[in-house]
């Protein structure tokens, strides 16, 4: 109901109708949808209030991408899909983004974005902001669906829903035109009309002969290596995971977003020795990992001699996709894992011990190595003397989330800063995308109710950082650490031509980020080092207030891209930069 109108006000018939808006609110709620993130503006405005005065959580955002990125990450951490909601062209297209995004990591959400007259829309009349919105997402999404009629509104919403959770999760595009909004229907019709979604994602039992096959060809392995992915996290088959990595004591690697599926600290991580493992291995077990360029892609030199692949996953297509698949396992994660484990009790011999020794040898030597890195206190600070910090708080409260962007400041801190519970970890995932910073924080913070330590790059933490009023309108425990070292993955490069204007690659020296969020009432901390980064790090998380942390860095740390330096294309003469 739009805000100026009381009910008491309606004539008695009016009373028993409903309408789009609030059909699309009882359809959310009706599938235990309880939150929205989103920007409000024509024509969804009503729409976000009236669900906030139906008792439905609304968080509103500056910027849709962002709004996007916490629904994205609210479904990965839920296995329910996150909703997003924006208007129509624009709004739409900066929703995008963190749907293609979704799509792209297998996420579940829905962007529910308002549209404008179709009429004129498809006759290109030039509409307050036009656009076919719903073509320009079809790319980009796992399914798209327009609802033309008020009473489609719950069957549209159930569709989005199984289409966002079943199979690989993605995410799903849900057109409503202004005009939707505002039909009316009997009430008791529009009450039928709404579907509660049976079993959305249903569990996918694996053959019985890929099951049998996938355990003769461990059984006949000398050095074999499991990888869980975030897909394994996103399972929530955690004890099931548990359970077959244990009996099968198989030495495992955990991609970024499976790091605490099990403990880092866990005995059979071979985490410490990612390369000797990829490389050495004979017999590969993918758990929810595709074998993308995050794997380079199953071939080549990270994978030394021939391998042979076992690959569990709920998309057939995914098998063969980059390498052949010797054991394609099709099915749900928990389902797939249980079936191994079963067929492993009392009937599978440990890997041999010079397999497990070999590793164990290269994890102490490249530990020792590390530890010496963290050791050392640099000033101004480096990478890993910050890092060192919050890897001993996250040690202390496993239960916090964390968010990690940026170059050098995610590839040290996937490496140096240990995870304990499954689904802690949040970051910039298979685009290697920047920012998911504030989005995924926030997301995180309203889901799990838990704090949020964001590691973030300079760089990175820019394309969110408006959404630092967010976190403090809500009063979010988010305590937002910049890792500034004055520009894209370094500070130091100069303008090669002596002008005045700064090089592409950096930004304003010194600058103090803490200062933004004093701005809206947050904490800032400018830590110079890392017992000044101790000290605001621990007050913040005291206080549970949100808070952000400038850690200064040397702007002489950290290397092109990070560990991605060979991605960036070079001329064979390098002519690139000719004076
Ligand atoms: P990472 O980046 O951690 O290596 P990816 O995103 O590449 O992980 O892979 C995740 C994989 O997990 C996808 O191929 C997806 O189809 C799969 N997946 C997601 N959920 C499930 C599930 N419940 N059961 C089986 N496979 C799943
Ligand atoms: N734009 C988007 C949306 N995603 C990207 N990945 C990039 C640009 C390119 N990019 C990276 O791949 S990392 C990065 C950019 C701009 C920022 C690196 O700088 P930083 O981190 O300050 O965040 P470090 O730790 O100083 O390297």
């Amino acid at each position: 109901m739009p805000h100026n109108l009381k009910l008491k006000e309606l004539p008695l018939e009016v009373a028993a109708m409903t309408d789009g808006f609030h059909l699309v609110i009882d359809a959310l709620k009706a599938n235990d949808i309880d939150t929205i993130f989103g920007l409000v503006g024509i024509p969804i405005t009503d729409l976000a209030r009236m669900a906030q005065a139906e008792g439905m959580r609304v968080i509103g955002f500056r910027h849709e991408q962002h709004a996007g990125n916490a629904a994205a990450i609210a479904g990965y951490i839920t296995k329910k899909p996150g909703i997003c909601l924006t208007v129509s062209a624009p709004g739409f297209l900066n929703g995008l983004t963190a749907l293609a995004n979704a799509t792209t990591n297998c996420f579940p959400m829905i962007l529910i974005s308002g549209s404008s007259e179709r009429e004129i829309v498809d006759l290109a009349q030039g509409d307050y902001e036009e656009m076919d919105q719903l073509n320009a997402a079809k790319p980009y999404a796992k399914a798209a669906y327009r609802i033309n009629h008020a009473e489609d509104i719950g069957i549209g919403v159930a569709r989005a829903i199984r289409a966002a959770v079943s199979g690989r999760p993605g995410g799903v595009y849900l057109d409503l035109p202004a005009k939707l909004l505002a039909q009316t229907l009997d009430a008791a019709a529009g009450k039928q009309s709404i579907v509660r979604v049976i079993d959305a994602a249903p569990r996918q039992l694996p053959a019985p002969e890929s099951v049998q096959r996938a355990i003769a060809l461990l059984k006949g392995a000398k050095r074999p290596l499991i990888i869980l992915g975030k897909g394994a996290a996103y399972a929530q088959a955690d004890a099931e995971i548990r359970s077959l990595v244990e009996n099968s004591g198989i030495p495992y690697l955990p991609m970024s977003m499976a790091k605490g599926l099990l403990p880092d600290t866990h005995a059979q991580s071979a985490a410490a020795a990612r390369s000797f493992v990829l490389a050495e291995a004979d017999v590969v077990m993918l758990i929810g990992a595709r074998l993308n360029w995050l794997l380079a892609h199953g071939k080549g030199k990270t994978w030394g001699g021939p391998k042979q692949f076992i690959q569990i996953d709920i998309a057939a297509t995914e098998m063969d996709s980059n390498v052949a698949i010797a054991a394609p396992l099709v099915g749900d994660i928990g389902s797939c894992v249980s079936a191994l484990d079963q067929h492993m009790q009392g009937n599978f011999s440990k890997p041999a011990a010079e397999w497990i020794k070999a590793i164990e040898d290269r994890k102490d030597k490249n530990l020792a190595k590390m530890a010496a890195s963290l050791e050392k206190n640099p000033a101004p600070m480096n990478f890993h003397s910050a890092l060192r910090v919050i890897r001993d708080t996250i040690k202390k409260h496993p239960h916090i989330n964390v968010v990690n962007e940026g170059a050098n400041t995610l590839d040290f801190a996937r490496s140096i800063v240990d995870m304990y519970q499954p689904r802690k970890r949040f970051d910039s995932g298979t685009w290697g995308i920047m920012g998911i910073g504030m989005g995924y924080a926030i997301g995180a913070a309203v889901t799990t109710g838990q704090p949020v330590i964001a590691i973030e790059g300079d760089s990175a933490f820019g394309f969110s950082g408006m959404e630092l009023e967010t976190i403090c309108r809500y009063n979010l425990p988010v305590t937002t650490i910049v890792f500034n070292n004055n520009g894209v993955y370094r500070g130091t490069d100069v303008n090669p031509t002596g002008g005045s204007d700064p090089a592409p690659t950096v930004f304003v020296k010194n600058a103090r980020y803490d200062k933004m969020i004093e701005a809206f009432g947050g904490i800032g901390y400018n830590a110079t080092t890392p017992a000044e980064l101790e000290a605001a790090l621990l007050e913040s998380l005291a206080t549970g207030k949100p808070a952000l942390i400038n850690a200064v860095i040397d702007e002489s740390a950290g290397t092109e891209s990070g560990r991605l330096t060979n991605l960036n294309p070079v001329t064979k003469n390098d002519i690139s930069l000719r004076s």
